[in-house]
């Protein structure tokens, strides 16, 4: 298979010349996995695709994860975790923005930022296509630090951030809130959800890709909550605020965002060691599924703050 690229908006490429039912040879493994390294997010159109060859796809990039809670693994695929909006779990998901009632939005996030090991990448396929809106967005970190100023970069490369998980949205800084306001079963602590809890993980705030060596911006809205001691590095805590704020605000522009509208067909490889993601969500009663399989983080790339 001869592999080309297209630049999807702004970010991240569509690659095609590839077929998920054909044989996977060590060239084209090794192909595809210099693209990932390469752009960081990989988007396949119409593909057919099964849980078997989903999984079978996504090995080439690593070990998969099985889906921390047990009771929702399938038994047949344990790798393979269901997205689903419009089932009894949507009342937990479910929140007023600006006045409009959404499910399952997400903030931009790094799976599993929360605990100092995010997983590698994850691939997500299309099973049932909701009719509008449903959009996970990414975005590349990498791209974002390469367009920070020099003095910004220097600063960066000495400090630490902090990372704190919660289940209240409000309780998060750096989240716009304008407007939100949680559902009425909008969890309030991670026990409600059967969640474990987490302490604070510390990371550099400019992290090197333990493959590729680039540089990753390693600011993102969800659950940031702070330098550590900025003082040591010479700014106050009102400055250090203000930072995050205007890093937060910089992962978001225009040119380092893609938001895949899903159709039937699709797949999307993503790099959690470069690339952020979002979902827009959907309006109440809408169904939109979604396969995921997930790649094992091997690296820690933050610790945990335990006091130890
Ligand atoms: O539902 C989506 O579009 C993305 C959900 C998500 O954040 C994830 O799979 O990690
Ligand atoms: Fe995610």
């Amino acid at each position: 298979m001869a592999l080309t690229t297209r630049p999807l908006a702004n970010v991240g490429v569509e690659v095609s010349g590839f077929d998920i039912n054909e044989p996977f040879s060590p060239e084209l493994q090794e192909e595809l996995k210099s693209l990932w390294y390469e752009h960081g997010i990989l988007l396949f159109r119409d593909q057919d695709i099964t849980p078997d060859s989903q999984i079978r796809f996504s090995r080439i990039f690593g070990t998969l994860a099985l889906h921390p809670l047990k009771a929702t693994r399938s038994e047949k695929h344990p790798e393979l975790f269901e997205l689903i909006n419009n089932s009894d779990k949507d009342k937990y998901v479910t929140a007023s923005y600006k006045g409009e009632t959404i499910v399952g939005r997400l903030d931009w996030h790094i799976d599993l930022h929360y605990t100092g090991c995010p997983n590698h990448g994850a691939v997500l396929t299309a099973v049932e296509v909701a009719k509008e809106d449903g959009l996970t967005g990414f975005g590349d970190l990498a791209k974002a630090y390469d367009a920070l100023d020099e003095d910004t970069k220097a600063l960066l490369a000495k400090l630490e951030v902090a990372y704190s998980f919660s289940m209240q949205r409000r309780h998060m800084r750096f989240v716009d809130l304008e407007g939100y306001e949680p559902g009425p079963f909008s969890p309030r602590k991670p026990s409600d959800m059967k969640f474990p809890d987490f302490p604070d993980a510390v990371y550099p705030a400019v992290l090197t890709h333990p493959v590729s060596g680039r540089k990753v911006l390693n600011i993102v809205e969800q659950f940031l909550d702070r330098v550590i001691t900025p003082q040591r590095f010479g700014i106050s805590n009102d400055e250090a605020i203000e930072l995050l704020e205007r890093l937060v605000a910089h992962t978001k522009k225009p040119e380092f965002l893609y938001y895949h509208q899903w159709r039937q067909g699709d797949m999307v490889l993503w790099d959690n060691w470069r690339a952020m993601h979002c979902a827009t969500g959907t309006k109440p009663g809408v169904r939109r599924v979604i396969n995921r399989t997930t790649i094992e983080g091997k690296y820690q790339l933050g610790r945990a703050l335990t006091g130890a």
